[in-house]
């Protein structure tokens, strides 16, 4: 999956059964969340040019994403689901493209 980013934002991708209120900002880590039990994935730091950040679901779930900077995840609520089914996950693993059971975020 590829996530189009356009702005000061970092995609963060958790374990499937994460809910929003579960993840916790490390202080120190200020302005990134950075939550030290749960991360899947961390994509590129931002710099303020559009990038691309990719990601391949190997297994089924529903993956909380959201954005790691602190500031903008929390009051802008700046997070969404990605939901991948069984047989985009396994055709994933098998042929690596995209599928169409897996649907694209922009963040
Ligand atoms: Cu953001």
């Amino acid at each position: 999956m590829a996530f189009n980013v356009d702005g000061i934002h970092q995609v963060a991708i958790h374990e499937p059964g994460t809910k929003p209120m579960a993840i916790e900002p490390d202080p120190g880590q200020f302005p990134f969340v950075n939550d030290p039990d749960r991360g899947l994935y961390l994509g590129s730091v931002p710099t303020g040019a559009p990038f691309t950040d990719s990601f391949t679901f190997d297994a089924p779930g529903r993956y909380l994403v959201i954005c790691n900077i602190a500031r903008i995840s929390e009051e802008a609520q700046m997070w969404g689901w990605v939901n991948v089914n069984q047989t985009s996950a396994a055709a994933h693993s098998r042929n690596g493209p995209p599928s169409p059971g897996v649907r694209s975020l922009d963040v």
